[in-house]
């Protein structure tokens, strides 16, 4: 373990730890920042009103909204001259959401990640290969800073390159590598088309996160490269990764850097807290930020919390792997569907690559949902690239039904040829709203 200290302390110790930082945060954006001053004085509260940390549902909610409504600068509580580093995330309407870092900040940044990276079995004598994406993009440069932190060898590879990533995992063999883990897949699909078998790398560990993935991803990812699998979690607008990761020991839930982060979970209706072991949205309250202060940030993630005990040791706050966020949450007909539920299905089904994508299109007023899936080179093979082939029709009709019982809704499936469906080398984009597009009339 990293830092025992903090990952092993008792709850109680906790607790007390997290209510005495939380009522410095509040203070400390009551009197830094006007948006929160404001929004506490509508409310009449006061910072001194937080006197348990039950007390923080007095306090009001942080939306994404806001950061783009104080765009770029206006949420920090410190001037310009004690910030090092900005970060931000692209996000679908134009302008980025910056957020700010202290030096303090970037430390503490680095402790967790390294806390992460000793979690997923990394060690300080590894090489680690990082292909985040470095830039405005937490990733990269996160991922890199907890590697020196912990005092391991970073290569700085960032995305994309894939020849050149294998080069340089077959040269310089690294232990653990991190990415996304449709990348990663990505790039266990090029060695094997250069003839080199993944298994044989001299990867032992992954560190895969950055967008939402399923059981039976990593059992894919675990097969194909023959390490363990361990998903991190994270957004910039708390910090970037790290904010939890699984231990390597019980890959079972996601142990949360609680003395630096307080997790709520709510249901995104009603607002209010969910009980343990119940799905809901994620809230998150910054608890020892210094530029970036955020108060009960509404993450749009869905997830569950467990206290229960972890047989790694650790003793903190363990949330479930994230299924997605309520913005791609796909609603046909009334039936709520994320594309991760989609992909358990899928990674399920024989002469399937990893790869789909979900379109949502629009033929007359109706909108349809159209999952592209991709054949695998043997299968294509078998069926002399006829996409007609009766082989073909069974597993359409087979894919559809197992889709109708578990997803409960009715997708067309489409079946492309070997290599069509677009390779990440980032996020994933896994769903395609292609319901603007003018229909082709014949
Ligand atoms: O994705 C930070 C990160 C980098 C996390 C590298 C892990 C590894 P953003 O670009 O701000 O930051 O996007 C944050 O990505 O709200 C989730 O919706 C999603 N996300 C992040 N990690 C996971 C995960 C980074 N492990 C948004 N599982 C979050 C599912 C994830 N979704």
């Amino acid at each position: 373990m990293y830092n025992p200290q903090f990952e092993m302390m008792d709850a109680n110790e906790m607790a007390s730890l997290q209510l005495e930082r939380l009522r410095k945060t509040v203070q400390k954006v009551y009197d830094n920042v006007a948006f929160y001053r404001e929004k506490f004085d509508e409310l009449g509260i006061s910072p001194n009103d937080i006197g348990s940390l039950a007390d923080i549902t007095k306090l009001p909610f942080t939306k994404k909204v806001d950061l783009r409504n104080n765009y770029p600068f206006g949420l920090f509580a410190v001037g310009q001259e004690d910030i090092v580093r900005l970060h931000g995330s692209s996000g679908t309407s134009g302008k980025p959401t910056v957020v700010g870092y202290t030096a303090n900040d970037v430390n503490m940044w680095a402790e967790v990640v390294a806390r992460s990276i000793v979690a997923a079995g990394g060690k300080k004598t590894d090489i680690f290969q990082n292909t985040y994406g470095y830039g405005l993009f937490t990733g990269g440069i996160g991922l890199h800073y907890g590697v020196e932190a912990l005092g391991a060898t970073v290569v700085p590879m960032s995305g994309g390159n894939t020849d050149r990533q294998i080069t340089i995992i077959e040269d310089f063999k690294p232990r653990g590598i991190a990415g996304t883990p449709s990348y990663i897949l990505n790039i266990a699909e090029k060695m094997r088309a250069r003839g080199i078998d993944p298994r044989d790398s001299s990867l032992e560990y992954g560190i895969f996160g950055a967008e939402p993935w399923s059981e039976e991803m990593r059992q894919k990812l675990e097969e194909e490269l023959g390490l363990k699998a361990v998903d991190i979690y994270g957004l910039s607008e708390i910090i970037g990764p790290g904010v939890s990761i699984e231990c390597h020991e019980a890959q079972d839930g996601l142990h949360i850097q609680e003395d630096h982060f307080f997790v709520e979970v709510i249901d995104p209706d009603t607002l209010l807290p969910v009980p343990d072991g119940e799905e809901g949205e994620l809230v998150f309250t910054s608890l020892t930020k210094e530029a970036f202060p955020i108060i009960r940030y509404r993450t749009g993630d869905i997830s569950s919390i467990t206290r229960e005990k972890c047989i790694c040791g650790r003793t903190t706050t363990r949330m479930s792997r994230v299924k997605g966020r309520t913005d791609d949450m796909i609603i046909i007909r009334g039936v709520n569907v994320f594309p991760s539920e989609v992909e358990r299905v899928l990674l399920q089904i024989e002469s399937l690559v990893p790869h789909y994508q979900i379109h949502l299109v629009r033929k007359q007023t109706l909108d349809l949902v159209e999952l592209h899936v991709e054949i695998d080179d043997r299968m294509y093979q078998k069926i002399a690239g006829d996409l007609e082939h009766e082989l073909v029709v069974g597993m359409k009709k087979k894919i559809e039904k197992l889709m109708k019982t578990t997803c409960l809704v009715s997708m067309d499936i489409v079946f492309n040829v070997p290599q069509t469906i677009p390779r990440s080398e980032g996020k994933a984009i896994r769903v395609v709203d292609r319901r603007q597009e003018q229909p082709v009339t014949v």
